[in-house]
Formats: C-alpha cells, structure tokens, sequence
C-alpha cells in the first residue's frame, strides 16, 4: 500500500490540483501521523469578500433553474470524482472508505436535491381582509453565505450549505477545518470544473479561503456576509453566535451533539446491536450525531450489555484504507487526550470501562484506539459532555418517563433513538413530551442521516436547519407583498384616514 502522502499527492494531481507549497497550514494524514504538505493562508479575506459581494449583484437576478444548472453539473463533476474525492476524505480525515465515499455520495444527493429546489424556492398566497387586494410572500436570495466547516465531514458539510446557498441566489465563501484543508482543496477544484462548463457566472461566485480562527473571525464579523452558517463546537457556537447576532446577519449554527438512544424491553434486539455499534463506533466516534449515551431497560440489560461488549472487544481497528477495517484514526492527538481523559473521569465515578486502549503500535504520532462501552453507576460527569471519540456510556432505566427525562437532562438536543416494537412507546418518545432533539429516530441509529430531511438540533447544538425539508429558508429573505387591483384604498382593520 501507497503512503498516505503519495496517495494524496497524486490524488490532488489528478483533481486539478496544484502543487502543494512549503509553507502556510500544515496537512497530515492521522493514518500515520505524518505531513503531507503545506497549503497556503488567505491573507486577504476582505477583498475575497468584496469579490462575492459583487457577484451577489448578478448572481441573485440569474432565474433560479439557471442557477440550478450551476449546481447540476456540479453533482456530475462530484459523480465522476467520488472515487478520488472519497479516497483523498480517508486519507485527511481518517474515515474508513466506504464512509469517504458515503461522504461525497451526501454532497451528489444534496446536488440533487437542489436541482429540484431551483425550480421551487416557492411563497404562499395568503387571505386579504380588503377587497380587490392580493396577498403573498416573495422569497429573494439575502447575500453572500460564510461556511465554516469542521475536520469530520471536511467536504459534505460545505456541499449541503454551498448547493442551496447557490441555488436560493448566494454567493458562498468556505473556511474549511484547519485540519483538511486538501479535500477542501480537492473540492474546490471539483467546482471550478462546473464553473467553467456553466461558462457564464459572475467571479467571486464560489470562494476558498484558508487558515486560522482570524480567517474565520473575517468572515463573522463582516457586515457584507449575510448568512454564516458555521459546523463545530459548542465552544466555537458561543463565540460565533452572538457576533454574528449583533450584526443583526443570519446564523445557522450545527453545533455539538450528546445524542442518546433507548433500548426498550420489547425492542429487537439483534437489530439494536447493529445499529448502535453504527451509531457508536462508527467514524470512529467522530460525527456529530455519534451515538454517545445508551439508556437500556433493566429486563433486557443483562443480555443485552454483555453482546454490545463482544461487538466492542471484536470490531477492526486499524488503516481505514484496508478492507475490513471499522475503525480508523482519531484525528489527532488531542482527541486522544480528550478520551483518555473522559475515561479516567468515568472510572474515577466507579463506572466499568470495556476497552478504551491506545494502540501505539501504529506509530506513535498516529491515535489509534479501541472504542470504549462505559457502564455508569450515574448520568453526570462526563456523560454529559461531547467527548468528540469513540465512547459510549450504559446506565439502565426502569421507567421510560424518567429515561426520557435523563435523555432532555444534557444542554445539547442534536439526535437521539427509541429501540421498542410497542408503539406506544415509540409515539411518546416523538411526542411534545418526548425526546427533545431535531432528530427522533425509531429503531435506527441516531447517525446517518439522509439529506431529504432537515437537519440540525435544538439547545447547544444551536438551531440552525441545513440540508432537505425547507432549510432553503435559511438561505433567502421573505418579502411581504400586499397588491391592490380596485380602485379603492380600504385600509387594514378598518382604520379610515380620508384625505
Ligand atoms: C456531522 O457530523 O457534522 O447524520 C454531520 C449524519 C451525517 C451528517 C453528520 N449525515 O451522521
């Protein structure tokens, strides 16, 4: 097998790619641990902006379907790289390879999706109280988007963001995770290619910028960015959404995720297993809609722990490249930090950890680990937190009322499952008094969404909408407009004001 670096390398030549340079941001791969090359910083993130902002005078009186063309032939650009594209995610971000191509597949639906938005992005008629009026609602493009995207989906994120935003009539300007700025790369060069077919769209349409948190910072604060839609932390939503709130512009924050499922007695439970070993395990820990908290009911636990455990102790860690492997690396470093630390917190409250381990063998600069299954005498401490990693915290329940309410007790409110074959069961579980999450799912994991739906979450996840469902709205402003066909002025709730 290739290195890590040669494969990327020549990955990025055949995208388009130019050659890396010496200095700027620094890409690793976490399969090894080691550089691959350096892409250089934006130093000028203002006049990147200005560019866009000119393109948003041309680009929002382009008819909607035009601009659906942009991003159809965007999604036969993505079609005929995924296989390159999909490697080169595996090879900066550590997924396993069918999850880089999954990722790319995410980016062509949502192309899709959008296609068929383009010839929609509909307003209502709405009942007038005054004769020979008119009423309904407009929807017009509302500026420039600013994406911020985070390391774990480095290039789907974008693409649900980017494909509306173009299509409701924004221009968008990207700063990727300091941690993948190749596939940002790589994707950026995926879209100039549809630019050029699409022949005649304003410059300063579709914009790349790289760096640090001033890059960032740019881009937040900048009066002419109307909508920032930012993928990360709760910590960096903190900082994010107050100041783009102050400016009066439009966020859309998908922040951190503590998701949590319910095993309940009647559930099914060999399809459990599976779909939380998915939900856990997979992308080894490191989506935001992880399954990160498991509530099993006592009559079912004693059977049921002890399978998951085996599942744990059995499941491939290693190369994400290799066939067979279920788990790849951590990011970094300090993600394996962070989950050793949340493991020693855990054992410290008495909680029994099933695996957990560092695998060193891999070389030491690469963070290899065995995915935990915690049992918790408690819910606190760590459990409360999104460790951004590989473990999944167990603690029994015996009424369903009082799970629920320990699944609402943590401040993020992304995804969450029931596992049950009663109905009644399920239907409270998706009730006003049940789970509290944008995403309520009934016997499937709480990951793996599909872009059809709108996704995002409530409390510290943020409340931003991305992706299906009406989240273009996201991405538009909305006129009132109110017509009048007679020859009268009647005026609203019979106020007479004769002149
Ligand atoms: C994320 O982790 O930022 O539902 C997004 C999922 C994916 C998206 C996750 N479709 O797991």
């Amino acid at each position: 097998m290739q290195t890590p670096k040669n494969e990327a390398l020549s990955i990025l030549t055949s995208l388009g790619v130019p050659p890396l340079g010496s200095s700027g941001l620094a890409a690793h791969s976490p399969i090894d641990g080691k550089l691959i090359g350096h892409v250089a910083e934006t130093s000028d993130v203002g006049a990147v902006i200005g560019r866009a902002h000119a393109a948003f005078k041309t680009w929002r009186l382009v008819p909607a379907p035009r601009r659906g063309e942009l991003v159809r032939l965007l999604g036969e650009e993505l079609r005929a790289a995924k296989d390159d594209l999909g490697r080169l995610v595996t090879l900066e971000a550590g997924k396993i390879t069918s999850e880089g191509l999954g990722e790319v597949q995410e980016m062509i639906d949502i192309c899709d999706f959008a296609v068929g938005l383009s010839r929609q992005l509909y307003g209502l008629t709405i009942a007038t109280e005054r004769p020979g009026h008119r009423m309904m609602e407009t929807w017009h493009p509302a500026g420039v988007c600013g994406i911020i995207t985070a390391f774990n989906f480095p290039v789907a994120v974008w693409a649900w963001n980017a494909a509306l935003a173009l299509v409701c009539g924004d221009p968008v300007i990207w700063k990727p995770s300091e941690k993948t700025p190749l596939t940002a790369l790589a994707t950026h060069a995926i879209m100039q290619r549809a630019l050029k077919r699409f022949g005649d769209a304003p410059e300063g349409l579709v914009e790349l910028v790289q760096g640090g948190r001033a890059v960032g910072e740019a881009l937040v604060d900048d009066p002419r960015v109307a909508i920032l839609s930012a993928t990360g932390s709760t910590r960096m939503g903190r900082e994010v959404g107050p100041r783009v709130a102050a400016r009066f512009a439009k966020p859309i924050l998908e922040l951190g995720g503590n998701n949590a499922a319910i095993v309940a007695a009647s559930a099914d439970l060999d399809l459990a297993l599976r779909a939380i070993a998915f939900a856990a395990i997979g992308t080894a820990g490191q989506r935001c809609t992880t399954l990160r908290r498991l509530f099993v009911h006592e009559s079912v636990a004693d059977a049921f722990i002890p399978k998951l455990a085996k599942v744990y102790a059995s499941v491939a860690i290693g190369d994400p490249r290799k066939q067979g492997t279920l788990v790849g690396p951590l990011i970094d470093r300090g993600a394996l930090d962070g989950m050793q630390k949340a493991l020693d917190e855990a054992r410290a409250m008495g909680a029994t950890v099933h695996g957990g381990g560092v695998h060193d063998d891999f070389g030491a600069v690469a963070s290899y680990v065995t995915p935990a299954l915690v049992e918790m005498p408690k819910h606190d401490g760590p459990v409360l937190r999104e460790t951004f990693a590989p473990i999944l915290y167990v603690l029994r329940y015996s009424d369903l009322d009082a799970a629920i309410e320990l699944h609402n007790s943590v401040p993020q409110g992304l995804a969450s499952s029931i596992f049950t074959t009663d109905l009644r069961e399920a239907e409270r579980f998706m009730s006003a008094a049940g789970s509290d999450c944008g995403i309520v799912n009934v016997n499937i994991g709480p990951s793996g969404a599909e872009i059809g739906g709108a996704f995002g979450g409530e409390k510290e996840t943020g409340g931003g909408r991305e992706s299906g469902s009406d989240a273009w709205r996201g991405y538009m402003r909305r006129a009132t407009n109110t017509i009048n066909y007679s020859n009268a002025l009647p005026l609203a709730q019979g106020v007479t004001f004769d002149v």
